[in-house]
């Protein structure tokens, strides 16, 4: 294969000037210095080892203050230090052009695009499209996905394999492709769920680049992503890790044993960081009832295991729950049931209910007995219309990929 470096090289700004190292004085001015230092050596090609160590001083440095406050907090700025500091790493990585050096430069580039801003028309996201070919597939197996650090106890609940009988009464009320009319009117003005039927059939996920856990590792293996260990994001255990997708799929979906752990990839940015995957997917023409852009949906991905739970909680956007692989249970509560239901009373969770749906506890949630409910099974291919504000509980009961749309 041809040199890397002119294919990487001709990513970049012709001169260094050019690269945008101008902050606001957020930024302290040791730290651009630092960053012009490292630049100028990247453009004349000098002592590589000393760009290097340059670049994980900027990442040093931009990390502290990306993380010493809530996320919303954090200057842009310092964002696009990161990225610029991820860049420098991942640059010094490709020099070097090994299978590891190129796995690792790749990994930069992921941290980049997860914890910084975008910089230099998304340069970051550029560079992985150039690595990520150049990599062995083959070499990537299942054994190279990299060792379990990670501490979750929690294992997959001895309940794989069950599968609830839905009763007809309770039961989402299913509509094969409705027109829009027909939806705003019967659904979307009402605010009811209701199962879209043979309304994705035409995304290539389910068609000629068929969603598979193989596939996923084809397309995005080598990748980093935020993974959430243990069961429910309302237990205490509950934590979340950054790994690449095959160590995700090796450790928490294709490892046989007792013993898997459970491991959520539950993620909005998948989407953006990983194009190849949104190529496969449609937004449904259903959002354009809605009052907001296109650019303002957000898409979600849920890939994971048989046995994730999402515990019963509620959103501020109107929401289609699209299946794409596997199947899953889904339990709902309107609004108007929410005093049934136990809101935790932190600001933080107060839109996830104190009840395990599943277990309930109904000596210290009583009411919860008499609320009112709908359920589904969502097979692959069909969508589940979530209004506004509607309680949902989701058990993946296969391997599962979903991805949602929140619109309003
Ligand atoms: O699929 C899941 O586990 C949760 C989905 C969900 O909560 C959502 O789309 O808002």
């Amino acid at each position: 294969m041809s040199c890397l470096w002119p294919e990487v090289r001709a990513l970049l700004p012709p001169r260094d000037e050019l690269l945008g190292l101008e902050f606001s004085e957020q930024v302290e001015e040791s730290v651009v210095y630092v960053l012009r230092q490292a630049s100028e050596l990247l453009y004349c090609g000098q002592d590589p080892q000393r760009c290097s160590q340059l670049g994980q001083t900027v990442l040093d440095l931009s990390w502290e203050r990306l993380n010493g406050r809530a996320w919303r907090e954090v200057d842009k700025e310092w964002r696009r230090v990161y990225s610029l500091g991820c860049l420098v790493k991942a640059l010094c990585l490709c020099r070097e052009e090994t299978d590891d050096s190129l796995s690792q430069a790749i990994a930069a580039c992921d941290m980049g695009l997860l914890m910084g801003a975008s910089v230099l028309d998304n340069i970051l996201l550029r560079l992985v499209q150039v690595l990520e070919p150049r990599q062995a597939t083959g070499k990537r197996s299942l054994h190279s996905a990299g060792h379990r650090e990670h501490t979750s106890t929690k294992r997959l609940k001895a309940c794989a394999g069950w599968v609830p009988e839905i009763r007809a009464e309770v039961a989402v009320p299913r509509v094969s492709r409705p027109s829009l009319e027909h939806f705003r009117t019967e659904y979307l003005v009402p605010q009811r769920p209701v199962i879209l039927e043979n309304s994705i059939e035409h995304w290539a996920a389910l068609t000629e680049r068929k969603w598979s856990v193989e596939y996923i590792r084809q397309v995005a293996g080598s990748r980093t992503v935020p993974v959430e260990l243990g069961s429910r994001y309302t237990d205490e255990d509950w934590s979340q890790s950054l790994m690449t997708v095959d160590r995700f799929t090796a450790d928490y979906i294709l490892d046989q044993s007792n013993e898997r752990p459970i491991g959520y990839l539950a993620q909005h940015q998948l989407f953006e960081q990983i194009p190849e995957l949104k190529r496969d997917i449609n937004i449904p023409d259903y959002c354009c009832l809605g009052e907001g852009d296109e650019d303002e949906i957000t898409i979600n991905a849920w890939f994971g295991p048989a046995g994730t739970v999402s515990p019963l909680h509620q959103d501020p956007q109107q929401n289609f729950l699209a299946q794409v692989m596997g199947r899953k249970y889904i339990r709902l509560y309107s609004p108007g049931q929410s005093e049934r239901l136990y809101p935790h009373p932190t600001q933080l969770l107060f839109n996830t209910s104190q009840v395990d749906v599943e277990n309930p506890d109904l000596e210290r949630f009583p009411e919860f007995g008499s609320a009112i409910f709908q359920e589904c099974l969502l097979d692959p291919g069909e969508i589940l219309f979530i209004p506004i504000k509607y309680w949902h509980h989701v058990r993946a009961l296969d391997t599962s990929f979903s991805v949602s749309f929140w619109w309003h």
